[in-house]
This record gives C-alpha cells, sequence and structure tokens, in this order.
C-alpha cells in the first residue's frame, strides 16, 4: 500500500523567506521541503512536494494524487480564497486533505477569512509557521493509518 503524500503549494510560495520574513518567517520553501523530508523519513511517508504560481498546475497534481498518493498536505495561498477550481479538483481526491497556512489567516485582512477548501478539509493549520507542515504531515500519519 502507497504511502505517499503530495505535499502543495500555492503562488508566490517560492518567495518564503525572501520577502516579507516578518509575516512569513526566514526559512525558504527549500527548507520547508527538506524538514518535511526528513520527518517522512522517520514516518515512514514518502514526499511529493510541489510549488507553482499556476492554478491549472495545482489542479493536474491534485488529479495525479488520485492515483499515487494516500492523502494531501496543501497551502493553496491566495487560491484558498479565490479557487472553485481547486476545491472541485479536492474533491475528487478520496484521502485525508489537510489545509495549512503558515500565517493566522483569522488575524489578517477580512478577505483571507474565508477558505474554500476549509468545508471539505479533515483540518486546518493556520498561524504556525512553516512548523505547520510538518504538524500536518503528523497527524496525516495518524490519519492514514486509520
Ligand atoms: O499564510 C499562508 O500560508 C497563506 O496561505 C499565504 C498566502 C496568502 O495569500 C494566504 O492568505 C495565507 C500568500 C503566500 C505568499 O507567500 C509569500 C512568501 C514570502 C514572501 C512573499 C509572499
Amino acid at each position: 500500500m502507497s504511502r505517499l503524500i503530495t505535499i502543495l503549494n500555492g503562488p508566490n510560495l517560492n518567495l518564503l523567506g525572501k520577502r516579507q520574513p516578518h509575516i512569513y518567517g526566514s526559512e525558504t520553501l527549500a527548507d520547508v521541503e527538506a524538514a518535511c523530508r526528513k520527518l517522512g523519513s522517520e514516518l515512514d511517508l514518502e514526499i511529493n512536494f510541489h510549488q507553482s504560481n499556476r492554478e491549472y498546475e495545482i489542479i493536474d497534481w491534485i488529479h495525479a494524487a488520485r492515483e499515487t498518493s494516500v492523502g494531501i498536505v496543501i497551502n493553496p495561498a491566495a487560491f484558498t480564497h479565490t479557487s472553485v477550481a481547486i476545491l472541485d479538483a479536492l474533491n475528487t481526491f478520496d484521502g485525508p486533505i489537510i489545509e495549512v497556512h503558515i500565517s493566522n489567516v483569522h488575524k489578517r485582512e477580512e478577505f483571507r477569512h474565508h477558505s474554500y477548501v476549509s468545508a471539505i478539509a479533515s483540518g486546518v493549520i493556520a498561524g504556525f509557521g512553516t512548523q505547520g507542515y510538518t504538524l500536518a504531515l503528523q497527524r496525516m500519519a495518524v490519519l492514514i493509518a486509520k
């Protein structure tokens, strides 16, 4: 049985650690990927890690995950608040989905308070910085064992 977890990151997260460290911290996305791979090996999880600034690419990776992965961890970034298309794609995935936000979106502008993804997510993590990704993986290990 596969233990592959797909981790997806939306637009502008390629700039993590390079801009706005007061909001998103100083770790880069490569650091986040390395932390996920390290914990993944401890939890016996395989990791597929992607970032894109293009909505269709994220949708294509969700479709691919239907065939390959037992869970999805997703930080849809700004698409969280806009994308019915990503919601529709996630709705076709059978396994657990964990939504991650580095910042506490509820402490920020009103338009960040609504997420299209939260209604179908197994869980939502926000405001734990980049640690949210490894917290999501820990939870994922529990969910896929059920
Ligand atoms: O807090 C999060 O993780 C967000 O998903 C990040 C998105 C934002 O639109 C969401 O409301 C909350 C923005 C990602 C932009 O990432 C940057 C990282 C460093 C520098 C500039 C942008």
